[in-house]
């Protein structure tokens, strides 16, 4: 990731690092670049993406924030960023797998012309309602209703509307939320009534956000599903059985299913879009079945955290952590491991179906 990452900026700083580094390193560098032809990333969603934006809301409570330690043990300089890992997330290694730059957080942003080379508008504890974790974090409507829309009307502005139209057809648009709403319906009980109204007012929020998302330009749509929630060491940890929290599961997968049913009617309803529907249910739960065809020695302990599989509390100073994290699969009670991130992209990227459909992100950032 190291030699990786000093490849990414450009074409022409890629290939001028490349030649004269090892050939091994060009190989890993270059061919990504040459696959992806998408000019930049625009992210939205939660804490799986967030690279720093909650570092800039003063009233989040310290749960929604990741800049202290022991988040970002392995990431360059040992330093917490914001992100809910020990290293880089997922978003990091999409953007590397494209060649781009991965996009800073908006609200870290003072000069508007870098919203060209994207944007991540990703906030720790926000989803799909704007009930869940409210006031703690940027939810997914004003994500798209503030943040992207100022940035859409900026590049208008700055490119004019054709060029403005063109660059964000182009560019991925990579979503990840959801587990959030499933979280606080499980553990506090928010977001009530039966399971079938509590997927389906979530099915009808994320159809008209992500029209409003088509509206504003966005034509290639990478989805990030949920993940097999009831699995992670929280919600586990909360299970009678410490077996797999059942509830959360059931929801994750028929969450998963009724975005699937959207994102087909979608497209087939907007002939100019495109999309890939990454399903880390299974993937996730192909590692926790076979850890050790995959590298894990622990699938269901938290690296960094507190209490009983360092399950009952976020990873925090106090912590103690693992020394190997590369043998984890998950870092702190919800987040995967940087190893996690980084395994999963690759299969979100060149996969096949049924992990990535109906395209995989190499296809659907194709020229
Ligand atoms: C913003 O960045 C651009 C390009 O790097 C630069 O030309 C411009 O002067 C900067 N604007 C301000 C206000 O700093
Ligand atoms: C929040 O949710 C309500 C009800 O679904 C919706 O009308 C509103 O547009 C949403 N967004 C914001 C930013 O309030
Ligand atoms: C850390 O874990 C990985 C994956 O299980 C293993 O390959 C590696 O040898 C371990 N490293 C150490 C220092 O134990
Ligand atoms: C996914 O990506 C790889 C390489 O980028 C490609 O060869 C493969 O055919 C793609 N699609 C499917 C459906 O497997
Ligand atoms: C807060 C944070 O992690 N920001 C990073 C976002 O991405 C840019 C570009 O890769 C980094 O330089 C920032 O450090």
């Amino acid at each position: 990731m190291g030699f990786w990452r000093r490849c990414t900026p450009s074409t022409s700083a890629c290939a001028g690092v490349c030649v004269v580094a090892l050939l091994l390193v060009a190989l890993a560098c270059c061919p990504t670049r040459a696959r992806g032809a998408a000019p930049a990333v625009y992210v939205l969603g939660d804490s799986q993406a967030d690279v720093g934006n909650n570092n800039y809301l003063p009233a989040t409570l310290p749960m929604y924030k990741a800049n202290y330690p022991h988040n970002g043990v392995d990431y360059p300089g040992g330093k917490p960023t914001g992100r809910f890992s020990n290293g880089y997330n997922f978003v990091d290694y999409l953007a590397d797998s494209l060649g781009v730059a991965s996009p800073p957080p908006y609200l870290s942003i003072s000069n508007t012309s870098v919203y060209l080379r994207g944007v991540n508008f990703s906030s720790g504890g926000s989803g799909v309602s704007n009930l869940t974790n409210m006031g703690q974090c940027i939810s997914f409507d004003e994500q798209i209703d503030q943040h992207y829309s100022t940035v859409h009307a900026t590049l208008v502005e700055q490119l004019g509307p054709r060029q403005a139209s063109t660059h964000l057809a182009e560019s991925l648009f990579s979503v990840a939320i959801g587990g959030n709403d499933i979280i606080n319906r499980v553990l506090l009980s928010q977001l009530v009534g039966t399971q079938d109204q509590f997927i389906s007012s979530l099915a009808n929020s994320l159809k008209r956000q992500l029209q409003r998302m088509y509206d504003l330009g966005t034509r290639r749509l990478l989805f990030v599903g949920a993940t097999p929630l009831g699995c992670c060491p929280m919600l586990r940890e909360q299970s009678p059985t410490k077996e797999c929290h059942a509830e959360a599961n059931y929801l994750s997968a028929r969450y998963n299913n009724a975005v699937t049913m959207l994102l087909r009617d979608m497209s087939a309803m907007h002939p100019g879009m495109s999309y890939a529907f990454f399903d880390t249910y299974t993937a996730l739960l192909q590692y926790i079945r076979q850890p050790e065809a995959y590298g894990y020695t622990e699938v269901k302990a938290a690296c960094c955290g507190l209490g009983d599989n360092n399950a009952m509390f976020q990873c925090t100073p106090a912590s103690s952590y693992c020394a190997n994290r590369t043998s984890y699969m998950f870092w702190d009670i919800v987040h995967p491991t940087e190893i996690t991130a980084k395994r999963l992209t690759k299969v979100a990227f060149d996969g096949s179906p049924p992990l990535v459909y109906p395209i995989n992100i190499s296809q659907l950032t194709a020229s």
